[in-house]
């Protein structure tokens, strides 16, 4: 009989005690846990029965994005997707790019629900690193991001551009919500995601298809590319980054 009462009075200590404190819900809060090398982490936007795992950069040059932000003292920064070398397909449906897929320490898409809810509890920047495949590196970076929830198609809110050399391709992509081969909804009469074969917040349809095919370089509609940097020649590789604004 005490067992049977004990055991509940235990779990609601437990989860009371260390719920919140030991479920990091992003990279920062791996960083202010003491953990400060760049790897990969569990962490539990979607709550504490939910891990994901992430790329966590905390060091990402420190040099021009910290000179263009006030917030330079801040370095832990959230990877939610990324391009690399090719070898993770892109070209999914909802349900993946809803729930995340591919290798948190190589390519991957975090997930847009996770996406919703980190900046959802905060203030965001966002910054776009991209290198085309003669080693030329160039970044975008915006002061405000975040993405609605999923009755909402997951809308894209992005503003405050910064130029660091690639120039601005996201902000078209401002207010539109996320499409898939099985999810048009964006605003021509085709589907995007399937016209340039890369699930995005497609407008009509682009400036910038980021999860586009892996084409090494090629000029293509298909590719991943960045039209403001290299037009539609495919980048060797590109990601996209969020860390939290705070004072
Ligand atoms: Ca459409």
């Amino acid at each position: 009989m005490a067992i049977q009462v004990l055991i509940p009075i235990l779990l609601l200590l437990s989860s009371e005690a260390f719920g919140q404190s030991s479920m990091p819900t992003d990279c920062a809060d791996i960083y202010d846990q003491g953990l400060k090398a760049n790897g990969v982490y569990a962490i539990y936007p979607a709550g504490p029965t939910s891990p994901q795992y992430s790329y966590c950069d905390m060091e990402t040059d420190g040099g021009k994005w910290t000179l263009e932000s006030p917030f330079h003292h801040k370095k832990h920064v959230q990877v939610f997707q990324r391009r690399m070398d090719g070898t993770v397909n892109f070209y999914r449906g909802w349900e993946q790019y809803k729930n995340g897929f591919g290798h948190a320490a190589g390519e991957y898409w975090l997930g847009l629900e996770g996406i919703h809810r980190l900046t959802a509890k905060g203030n965001y920047e966002l910054r776009v690193d991209m290198e085309d495949f003669k080693g030329n590196k160039a970044f975008a970076k915006y002061s405000s991001f975040s993405i609605c929830n999923e009755l909402d198609g997951y809308r894209l809110t992005v503003s405050g551009f910064q130029n660091g050399g690639a120039g601005d391709s996201l902000t078209y992509h401002n207010e539109q919500k996320f499409s898939t081969f099985d999810r048009d909804q964006d605003l021509h009469n085709s589907n995007c995601a399937i016209t340039v074969m890369g699930p995005f917040w497609h407008r009509d349809c682009y400036n910038t298809n980021p999860n586009g095919l892996y084409t090494w370089g090629q000029n293509s509609v298909l590719g991943a590319n960045w039209r403001a940097w290299k037009e539609f020649n495919s980048l060797k590789a590109i990601s996209m980054k969020i860390r939290p604004l705070m004072n």
